[in-house]
This record gives C-alpha cells, sequence and structure tokens, in this order.
C-alpha cells in the first residue's frame, strides 16, 4: 500500500468505504455535544514546495523546535518549521519515505524512511542511521513516550534494540503509567500492552481502533487515561487504564470522515484529526478540553482534498498544529490552529 501513487488518499479511502454501513457502537456510553461556534483563522501556514510531496503526513516537535515531513516524493523530505511560515530542510542524501515516520525523543530529531533498502526501512537519528531487517518496514511509525522512542517495525515494534514481535501491524505507541501500550488497527485487538502482549476487545470488526492512540488525563482525576482514535467509526473512546474492553470507554462522537485518524494528547487537550470530513474532504480538526465533554472546531481543510488532520500535534504550551497532505494536489499544507 505505502508503494501507491498518493498512499495516504488511497489506504484512507479504503478504509473509509471499508467502514461504510458499520455503525456498531453498543456498549460505549455517548456523551459528547458538539459545538460548532465559527472556525478561528490559523496562526501559522506553510505550504508544500514539493509537488506530490504531502506535506503535513506526519508531525513532532520538541525543544521549542517543530518539523513536518513529506514523505511521498523524491525519497522524502523533513522540515523545520520556521518562522513566518518559513520551511527549512534537514536531513542529508535520503530515500523511501523519509519522514513517514517522525518524532523529537530527548531533544533529538528522529526519521523513519519504510520504504528505503527495498523495504527494510531506517530509522534515523541526527544523522546516525539504523537500517531495518529484510522486508522489515522499519520507521513507518516513530513515537516519542515516556518509556522510550517507539518504531514500528513490520508484525510489531522496536524500542531501541529491544523487539516487540506482535504479529500486526503497530500504527501508534504510548506509555500508560508504566505500560507501553501500541496501536494495532487491523488486529484482532485495538491494542495490546508491548510487554505482555495483552489486547483490548474492538467496539466492532471495522472499527479501526488503535490507529492513533494517546495518553493524558482527560478527566482531571490525577490518573492518565488512554485515548483510541476508531475512525472506522468515526469515533474516539477514552478508557481507564486497565480497562479490557472498549465498550467500557467513553465515546467521542464525530460527524465521520475518518474522525479518529490522528489524535494527541498534551497541554489539557485532546485534539482529533477528522481527514475524510465534508463532501470534497477537505478535513477538519477537533479538540476536547480535559474535563469537558464539548467537542470544539479547530478549523476544516482549505480545499477539497485537502485531508485537513491526516496528522495532528498538541505542543507543551497548547498550541496546535494539523497537516493537510492533500492540499494544493498533494503538495501539503501545514497550520497552526490555536
Ligand atoms: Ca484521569
Amino acid at each position: 500500500m505505502l508503494n501507491a501513487q498518493n498512499p495516504p488518499a488511497l489506504l484512507l479511502l479504503l478504509s473509509f468505504v471499508l467502514g461504510v454501513g458499520c455503525r456498531d457502537r453498543d456498549g460505549a456510553k455517548e456523551d459528547t455535544t458538539v459545538d460548532s461556534a465559527p472556525k478561528p483563522t490559523p496562526f501559522g501556514r506553510w505550504e508544500g514546495v514539493t509537488a506530490a510531496g504531502g506535506l503535513g503526513t506526519s508531525l513532532a516537535a520538541g525543544g521549542g523546535t517543530r518539523y513536518a515531513a513529506a514523505p511521498w516524493a523524491e525519497g522524502g523530505a523533513v522540515w523545520l518549521l520556521g518562522a513566518e511560515d518559513q520551511l527549512e530542510r534537514v536531513g542529508g542524501a535520503v530515500s523511501g519515505a523519509f519522514g513517514r515516520g517522525l518524532a523529537v525523543h530527548d531533544g533529538v530529531l528522529a526519521v523513519g524512511a519504510p520504504l528505503a533498502e527495498s523495504g527494510s526501512g531506517l530509522l534515523w537519528r541526527d544523522g546516525a542511521l539504523t537500517p531495518g531487517a529484510a522486508g522489515e518496514l522499519l520507521g513507518a511509525m516513530v513515537r516519542s513516550t515516556a518509556l522510550g522512542l517507539v518504531v514500528s517495525a513490520q508484525g510489531g515494534a522496536r524500542r531501541d534494540e529491544e523487539r516487540f514481535a506482535l504479529g500486526v501491524r503497530v500504527t501508534d505507541a504510548a506509555a500508560l503509567q508504566d505500560r507501553l501500550i501500541l496501536g494495532a488497527p487491523s488486529a484482532e485487538h485495538a491494542v495490546y500492552d508491548a510487554q505482555d502482549g495483552v489486547g483490548i476487545a474492538r467496539l466492532s470488526l471495522q472499527d479501526e481502533a488503535g490507529a492513533a492512540i494517546c495518553a493524558a488525563d482527560l478527566d482531571l482525576d490525577g490518573a492518565d487515561e488512554l485515548a483510541v482514535g476508531a475512525p472506522g467509526l468515526g469515533v474516539v473512546v477514552v478508557l481507564e487504564a486497565g480497562a479490557g474492553s472498549l465498550a467500557e470507554g467513553r465515546l467521542i462522537q464525530g460527524s465521520g470522515g475518518r474522525f479518529g485518524q490522528s489524535i494527541g494528547c498534551g497541554a489539557g487537550l485532546l485534539v482529533i484529526g477528522a481527514p475524510l470530513e465534508g463532501d470534497g474532504q477537505r478535513g477538519a480538526v477537533y479538540a476536547v478540553e480535559a474535563g469537558s465533554d464539548t467537542l470544539v472546531s479547530l478549523g476544516s481543510g482549505e480545499t477539497d482534498g485537502a485531508e485537513l488532520g491526516a496528522a495532528v500535534l498538541v505542543e507543551a504550551d497548547g498550541a496546535v498544529l494539523a497537516g493537510a497532505p492533500g492540499h494544493a494536489g498533494g503538495a501539503g499544507l501545514v497550520v497552526q490552529l490555536r
């Protein structure tokens, strides 16, 4: 799927088509209201400069520096988001969807290139390369967590030299208390505990829960919950630590369009992307404040096919960035929405 001309759009569209008609949400509690106030003007805006590169496919920030990747053309590229909407390219000679996975961990930029070396993939950290094994597709997802830097690999994930072989595709990672949780949207369970392999039961076979996950104290009781995006159903489920099934969680309902494809936690916010929302698939981004049940719109894509919300990021100061990799025919766009 990563070899297609516009992989994110194709994957999203395919998943969307497969997910249509499945609205089985029995068991989970729905208690979210929607605030449809006018959308604010973006606080920052960075346009992609590479045709079909897909700027905004992935985002990362740390130490006051922000990065966005355009992995889909010319081997991929990672850009530092500068002042006055300027882009500054980082990294040396690269290939293989460089930037599909992106994180800042311990102040160091980490970049995955899953299609490098004929599908072995690689991880680039501050210029140092870690190659994947044959066919490993190392680096499609790269995530900084409180329990270490986690990188997806075929059938599981790596944390430094440690390998978690779950036999499933891993698309996200989060630290929930002292447990490392891996998201697995196409597996039997939605998420897995990396250490013991125990999974959390889905809402339905087509929910694609686990496409994106993050952990934060979203009800202000002092303990972190796990937020799980289920774009096949267009919902995000917020679960207490130790829950065995998504049906035990609190349901945040979007209005379709792959709501929950991307999520981000931080600064007392849960931010949710819905990259195919709207007739023209412009996409949209929403936020829920910790302690609140109100879903607030932060913005929508500027043009048809923009796919705003394909990636979202919350910074420590509460700034929210979102990627629209389909903007301008696939050159892509990153906007700061808050
Ligand atoms: Ca809590």
